[in-house]
């Protein structure tokens, strides 16, 4: 059943609607530099690894610069809809420049969300703070409940004035945590649980997490993989401690999802964005909006344009969602915030590689893909399970079908799909997908129609062949 109150907040926010992210965007405002605990797989020269990707760093801003970041990419981007403050260190380890970044932008951007991204530590002193300024989103980044699989995580935590190393330091912060999201979803803030997925520490542990943060009313989980290589300087790296592939993660996400018949939302598009994210998740439209455009202008807020921006863009949502109820295509979404089939996965289903510029349609080039959405398909069935990136080999024409070890690291990565669904492919890579079983299909059209039909025939196709087969 559709919930009108969680459907409302979940809507046009990219990250907590799978369907909403091909047509909304977000950006981070990087306000909060410092924080108070230390993960193995972070290096403070970085941003939080712990929301985004360890590898890269932001510019510091003031609340005031911040907020007129924030004017000027709304007006340039109308379909940015939801603000974050994700970092670079933690935002509650930070809560003035943070709690008043999200006051000015509160005062002067009203139809904007306010999203937070925290390692919980400090939250249960900041749940009334929160309530007050409407943010409605909180996540709170939890990679374990057992300080025995904790002190393998985080060397300290510094807590009231002191600093805890071993179990006790797991002990403090993961009973913070877990009592600042009982807090808030008692006050019906929705609330995300974030887990970086660490194979050999907390991979078999996270699906215990994942049953008690639902138990606590969190709405969706999201496990990230570990992205570690010696050149980030983290203690992972330097271990050689190593991240879990596509389809690790994936099967770990199906494990919490189907606990005991939990059902857990899991979130499966996270692109681990840095602080400074904007755009698109998938797309990082940073660079054009470096300090000189916005720092110490006056920038006017767009607000009518960007309602009329968001009606286009709920138009055309409505079009495709009554294309996908004629052609009873569900996507699995738990909660659809439109409507679409009821959730029915069919027996047998294929993966399918979508290469998209978002809007709902296969509409990009293969060789222009910087990554691919990994769709379960089958008759009546298109449900986004992964996404997954790739290098983009082809820089024009000039060199199409050229990079055959790019191409190749590509096709690895789709190894399991059983199709690759694009508006264009070149002669190389459709016959170097063929000859790894991958069927290359051109296509333009809208993503839930396409790969339920493509699904539909690759299922049956197979049935002769799989009838018998042990
Ligand atoms: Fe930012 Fe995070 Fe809010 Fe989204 S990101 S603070 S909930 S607006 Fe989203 Fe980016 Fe994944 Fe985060 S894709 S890293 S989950
Ligand atoms: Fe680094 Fe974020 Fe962990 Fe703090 S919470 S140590 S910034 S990864």
């Amino acid at each position: 059943m559709q919930d009108p109150e969680i459907a409302e907040k979940i809507a046009n926010h990219p990250c907590y609607s799978a369907e909403a992210h091909q047509y909304y965007a977000r950006m981070h405002v990087a306000v909060a530099p410092g924080c108070n605990i230390q993960c193995n797989f972070c290096n403070r020269k970085f941003d939080c690894a712990n929301e985004s990707r360890p590898g890269v760093t932001s510019t510091l801003l003031t609340p005031e610069d911040a907020l007129a970041k924030v004017k000027l990419v709304a007006s340039e981007i109308k379909q940015m809809s939801v603000l974050g403050i994700a970092g670079p260190g933690d935002p509650l380890a930070n809560p003035k420049p943070t709690f008043r970044t999200m006051e000015l932008v509160a005062r002067d951007c009203p139809d904007i969300k306010l999203c937070l991204s925290t390692n919980g530590l400090r939250l249960p002193e900041f749940v009334d703070r929160i309530v007050d300024l409407n943010v409605d989103h909180v996540t709170i980044t939890i990679n374990m409940i057992d300080p025995e699989v904790g002190e393998r995580i985080y060397p300290w935590v510094a807590w009231r004035g002191k600093r805890y190393t071993g179990r006790e330091a797991s002990k403090i912060l993961s009973e913070q945590q877990l009592a600042g999201l009982a807090a808030l979803t008692e006050r019906k803030i929705l609330c995300k649980v974030n887990s970086v997925m660490i194979p050999g520490i907390n991979d078999e542990h996270l699906v215990e997490v994942s049953r008690t943060v639902k138990g606590l009313g969190a709405f969706l989980h999201n496990v990230m993989p570990l992205v570690s290589a010696p050149e980030h300087g983290t203690v992972f790296g330097l271990t050689g401690q190593r991240g879990p592939t596509p389809q690790e993660l994936k099967a770990l996400q199906d494990r919490c999802e189907q606990d005991d018949g939990a059902e857990m939302n899991m979130m499966r598009h996270c692109r681990q964005c840095r602080a400074d994210a904007v755009g698109l998740l998938g797309e990082d439209r940073g660079d054009e909006f470096l300090p000189e455009t916005f720092q110490g202008r006056e920038i006017a807020y767009d607000l009518a344009g960007r309602q009329q921006a968001h009606e286009e863009i709920e138009r055309w949502r409505t079009e495709v969602a009554a294309t996908r109820q004629t052609l009873n295509i569900a996507t699995g979404a738990r909660i659809p915030d439109v409507p679409a089939a009821e959730p029915v996965r069919p027996d047998e289903v294929v993966l399918v590689a979508v290469a998209t510029k978002g809007s709902g349609v296969v509409n990009q080039h293969f060789g222009h893909a910087g990554e691919f959405w990994i769709y379960e398909a089958g008759p009546g069935w298109a449900r986004l399970v992964q996404t997954r990136d790739v290098d983009r080999y082809c820089n024009g024409p000039s060199d199409c079908d050229e990079d055959a070890s790019k191409l190749d690291r590509t096709i690895e990565m789709l190894s399991d799909c059983a199709a690759v669904l694009c508006s264009k492919i070149g002669l190389g890579p459709r016959e170097a997908l063929e000859e790894a079983g991958i069927e290359p299909v051109e296509i333009y059209d809208l993503i839930d129609k396409a790969v339920a039909e493509v699904g539909a025939r690759l299922v049956t196709d197979r049935a002769p062949a799989e009838v018998g087969t042990p």
